[in-house]
């Protein structure tokens, strides 16, 4: 869903990604924050990886989300070309479960920062908490959305296990 504003790009590796992507664009999309996803794949269209990264702050974005599984050099390689905040998912891949994304992801030289986040959903829907919190430093009304979010969250979590009926 695409708000009045874009300030968040989601990019991805590949479509498969998007199921894991999906839940950064569905927590940003409950704070109302705009964002627009794409496919940019730092293997298979390194002109586009180019074209994006050296143009996203040109275009308005304020923060970059990349998710990308396997040899993911996409986070990387974005934030070598912006000075952007980056915020890296490793997406679980099948071989080694997402042990090769996240540590693609996470090993950055020093100098070239990305922000990496857990394998999988639960990394994507705090990627787009994250950028929330990041927005929100310059948007009081943005603030005022995350914290009422997480105190509902708060509020959803039992004192106590439901107990089954003897
Ligand atoms: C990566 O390779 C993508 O980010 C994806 O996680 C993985 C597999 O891509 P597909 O073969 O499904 O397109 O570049």
């Amino acid at each position: 869903m695409v708000q009045d504003t874009t300030p968040v790009a989601i990019i991805m590796g590949s479509s498969s990604d998007w199921p894991t992507m999906r839940c950064a664009a569905e927590a940003l999309d409950e704070l109302q924050v705009g964002y627009e996803a794409l496919i940019v794949s730092a293997h298979r269209t390194p002109d586009r990886l180019v074209r994006f990264a050296t143009s996203a702050e040109d275009q308005g974005f304020q923060v970059v989300i990349a998710g990308a599984g396997g040899a993911a050099h996409l986070p990387g390689m974005v934030a070598s070309m912006t000075t952007l905040p980056v915020l890296g998912v490793p997406v679980q891949s099948k071989a080694l479960s997402g042990m090769d994304s996240l540590l693609s992801i996470a090993q950055m030289p020093g100098g070239v920062p990305v922000g990496t986040l857990a394998i999988g959903e639960a990394g994507a829907k705090n990627a787009g908490l994250m950028a929330a919190s990041i927005l929100a430093l310059q948007d009081p009304e943005l603030s005022l959305r995350l914290k009422s979010w997480r105190q509902k969250q708060s509020e959803a979590v039992l004192e106590a296990p439901v107990q089954d009926e003897p």
